[in-house]
């Protein structure tokens, strides 16, 4: 157990906790809500590893008053969320469902009644199943649907929501959706899903024009980073690893930051027309960095498809996922941001870190997670060096509030801080949130609201 104080933040620092749609809602046919690519995908047999899907997940649609109250008593000073785009409009563009405006009106709502900032992310990857069908995010469309959704969302909840979050995680819905089939929409293009990344970026940069249009509140993007470790020292291995490094770490940022699509990658860029680079450059206000682990990349095998290979990083103690649990990565990231990127970086807020652990209450309905503690503490102390090596930081929201439905893994992976037994609904905070609760009564550094 972490022992040694910590350290406080900068004034006005953000505490949240960041979840998604269709990992919590549930309601999935409910009040006029639309299919998207994961129902789909869930109910398709073999997909996912425990045969669930979201139909019910943590049931938050109608919940979200008490966990609202969870979040409160957490003392956070944001919530993360997404909409659900098919909840919204059903068929992904033209007719709206009013019902499912008014449900993140009410949420909005009792966030702001409890002091808690709103911070909504536009596409957490339950793309409409009708737009899929049209093509999904290989036909250009979807970038410009994508607008006219953020535009119609924004008319009804830009006076206050505080942050916008365009995409999660673009490079995700790429590789794990799209070049391996993982995930929804179950695609393996490998890398001819170039347009995805491509026509994703786009809708962004219109989602940021649209937003602009209609809120005066800050845009981002919530991008996942992975510092990247050489196994071996040959060149071929240095090579692999900085090839790895261009796709993972610089596809979905480079281009962000006026720099263009990196070249070493072999991409066929036809789907790039001309003026789409500066339309994907307009300035955003906050760099959302998801965290959860580095890679170790070493030169593939002879006759292997890709240009790199992966391998465990071994020598940290692991999560119940397996990944591995390395703090200073997390530092060593926002250093190469930092460096990188120089003047035109925003600030940064981490819009996810956390882990999964097997943790369930014990005889006294207690639930323990001294590993989630000790994770925690090591990330927020690496956050706080980082501010210290001179790189804007301005909030960290923990992934998550509560154990979810996580995609391919059904309920197998628990992340929350708060337990839920999905039997019942009911939630119990573990020891985390305690713990958490402590951290931010005492280093939040503004008066509450
Ligand atoms: C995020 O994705 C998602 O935004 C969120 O919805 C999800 O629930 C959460 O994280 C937890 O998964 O092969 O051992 O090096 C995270 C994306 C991709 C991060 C795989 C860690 C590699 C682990 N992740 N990744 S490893």
């Amino acid at each position: 157990m972490p022992t040694a104080p910590m350290p406080e933040f900068p004034t006005g620092f953000r505490w949240g906790v960041s979840t998604s749609a269709y990992q919590i809602e549930g309601a999935a046919g409910t009040d006029g809500r639309g299919p998207s690519i994961w129902d789909t995908f869930a109910h398709t047999p073999g997909r996912i590893i425990d045969g669930s899907s979201g139909d019910v997940a943590c049931d938050h649609y109608h919940r979200y008053a008490e966990d609202v109250a969870l979040m409160a008593g957490l003392g956070v000073t944001a919530y993360r969320f997404s909409i659900s785009w098919p909840r919204v409009l059903p068929s992904g563009t033209g007719q709206v469902n009013p019902a499912g405006l008014d449900f993140y009106e009410r949420l909005v709502d009792e966030l702001l009644a409890h002091g808690i900032d709103p911070v909504a992310t536009l596409f957490h990857w339950d793309l409409p199943q009708p737009l899929e069908d049209a093509g999904g995010w290989l036909n250009r469309d979807t970038a410009h649907r994508f607008a006219e959704y953020a535009d119609l969302v924004a008319a009804r909840l830009g006076d206050r929501v505080r942050l916008w979050i365009t995409l999660n995680e673009p490079f995700i819905h790429l590789s794990l959706g799209h070049a391996t089939g993982v995930h929804a929409p179950g695609r393996m293009l490998l890398f001819d899903a170039f347009p995805v990344a491509h026509h994703q970026l786009l809708g962004h940069g219109l989602a940021v024009a649209a937003l602009r249009a209609r809120s005066t509140s800050p845009v981002a993007i919530a991008n996942n980073y992975s510092p990247v470790r050489v196994v071996g020292g040959s060149e071929a291995d240095v090579a692999a690893a900085a090839t790895y490094e261009a796709l993972h770490n610089r596809l979905f940022t480079d281009p962000l930051f006026g720099r263009g699509y990196p070249t070493e990658l072999g991409f066929d860029t036809t789907a790039v027309r001309d003026g789409d680079l500066d339309v994907i450059a307009a300035p955003i206000d906050v760099l959302g960095v998801n965290y959860y682990n580095p890679t170790a990349v070493r030169a593939p095998e002879e006759g292997s498809p890709l240009p790199f290979e992966l391998v465990p990083l071994t020598g940290y103690p692991r999560t119940a996922f397996d990944w591995p649990v390395d703090p200073a990565g997390l530092r060593e990231l926002l250093g190469w941001l930092h460096d990188r990127y120089r003047t035109t970086l925003p600030p940064i807020q981490i819009t996810e870190s956390g882990c999964a652990y097997d943790d369930a209450p014990d005889a006294d309905g207690w639930v323990p997670d001294p590993d989630r503690i000790a994770y925690l503490d090591g990330h927020l102390r690496a956050v706080r060096a980082a501010i210290d090596d001179g790189v804007d930081v301005t909030g960290y929201f923990v992934w998550s509030l509560l154990d979810n439905w996580e995609w391919a893994e059904g309920f197998t992976k628990r992340f929350g801080l708060v337990h839920v037994d999905f039997e019942t609904g009911q939630r119990t905070p573990k020891s985390s949130y305690a713990w958490l609760r402590e951290v931010i009564a005492t280093t939040r550094r503004e008066p509450r609201r």
